[in-house]
C-alpha cells in the first residue's frame, strides 16, 4: 500500500512536470521601444522554456487588460504575468485570479493596494531613476534650469514615481524649476507634439527637458530642432530607459543622458512563475538595478546594448 501510494505520487509529480505550463501575459501595448523589448524578452523566454504563452496586447487600455486577465482565468491558465498599465483598479480581477488559485506575477509596473493579490513584483525603482536623472542634470547645468517635464502615462507607476523622484532631486536646488509638466503617454509622437506646444508658449525660457522615457525625449528633440535650437546644447535633454536610439542620439550630441531601465524581464518573470507554481517562497518585490549613461560613454557602450 505504502509503495503504491509512493509510486502514484512519483507518477503524479513526473506527469505534472512534463505537461507544459500555460501562462497568460497581459501586456500594456507597444507604446515605446522599451515595451517592445519587454514583450520580446517574455516571448522568447517562454519559448526557450517550452511554456505555452498566451499573449494579449491591451493597446494602452486598462479595460482591455482586465478583460484579458479574465479570459486567462476562464481558460484555466497555470499562471498570469501582468504589466499593469495603471496603479489602481485591479482588486476585483486579481481577487478572481486568487479565488481560481492562479498566481499573478507583476512585471515592470506595480499596483496600489492589497499585496496578497499578487505573488511578486519585478520592477525597477522608478523614484530612484527620477532622482538619478535630476542629479545628473543638476551637475550638468550647475543647478540652474528652466525645465519641461514630459510625463509618462497618467496614473502609471513609472510616471508617478519618476515625477516624484525628480522633484525630490531638484527640491534642494532652487535654481532648477519645472516650468511646464505634461503627459506624452510614453510615445514619441506625443513627446514631439507636447514639446512643440510648450516651445510656442515658453520659448527660450526652456533650457532643459526631463522626459519620463527615451521615446518622448526623441520626439522632443525633433521639436527643438524644428524650432531652430540645438538639443543637447541649447537645451539639455535627459530621459530614462536606455534604448539603442537613445545611445545614437547621445553619440550625435542631441541627447545628454539616459537612465537605464532594464526591460529584459523574461528570465526573472518565468523563474518567479516556476517558483510560484511549485509553492516556493518569493520576495514580494525584486528591484531591477539601473545605471546612468551619458555622452561620455555612449559610443563604447552602444555595441553591448541589448535593446
Ligand atoms: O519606461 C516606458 C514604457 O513601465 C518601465 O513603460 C515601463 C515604462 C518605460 O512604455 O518606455
Amino acid at each position: 500500500m505504502k509503495h503504491l501510494s509512493l509510486f502514484l505520487l512519483v507518477l503524479f509529480v513526473c506527469g505534472a512536470s512534463k505537461r507544459p505550463a500555460t501562462v497568460g501575459f497581459a501586456q500594456v501595448g507597444a507604446e515605446s521601444a522599451w515595451r517592445t523589448a519587454e514583450t520580446e524578452s517574455i516571448k522568447s523566454e517562454a519559448q526557450k522554456r517550452g511554456i505555452n504563452l498566451k499573449f494579449s496586447d491591451a493597446q494602452g487600455k486598462q479595460e482591455n487588460q482586465i478583460r484579458a486577465v479574465r479570459s486567462f482565468i476562464a481558460q484555466g491558465v497555470d499562471a498570469i504575468i501582468l504589466a499593469p498599465v495603471v496603479e489602481t483598479g485591479w482588486a476585483p480581477v486579481l481577487q478572481e485570479a486568487k479565488r481560481a488559485k492562479i498566481p499573478v506575477v507583476l512585471v515592470d509596473r506595480g499596483i496600489k493596494g492589497d499585496e496578497s493579490l499578487y505573488a511578486t513584483l519585478i520592477a525597477s525603482d522608478f523614484v530612484e531613476e527620477g532622482r538619478m536623472a535630476a542629479d545628473w542634470l543638476a551637475k550638468k547645468v550647475d543647478a540652474k534650469a528652466g525645465i519641461v517635464e514630459l510625463q509618462g502615462t497618467p496614473g502609471s507607476a513609472p510616471a508617478l514615481d519618476r515625477k516624484k523622484g525628480f522633484e525630490q532631486g531638484i527640491s534642494k536646488r532652487p535654481g532648477m524649476k519645472i516650468i511646464a509638466s505634461q503627459s506624452g503617454d510614453f510615445r514619441r509622437s506625443q513627446g514631439k507634439e507636447v514639446m512643440e506646444a510648450l516651445i510656442k508658449k515658453h520659448g527660450n525660457e526652456i533650457t532643459a527637458v526631463y522626459a519620463h522615457n527615451d521615446d518622448m525625449a526623441l520626439g522632443a528633440i525633433q521639436a527643438i530642432e524644428e524650432s531652430g535650437r540645438k538639443p543637447g546644447t541649447d537645451v539639455t535633454v535627459v530621459s530614462i530607459d536606455g534604448i539603442k536610439d537613445a545611445f545614437h542620439a547621445m553619440i550625435a550630441g542631441k541627447l545628454n543622458c539616459t537612465v537605464e531601465c532594464n526591460p529584459l524581464l523574461g528570465p526573472m518573470a518565468f523563474d518567479a512563475v516556476e517558483k510560484a507554481l511549485t509553492g516556493q517562497k518569493l520576495p514580494k518585490r525584486t528591484v531591477v538595478q539601473d545605471k546612468v549613461f551619458d555622452q561620455s560613454n555612449a559610443k563604447e557602450t552602444l555595441p553591448s546594448r541589448m535593446y
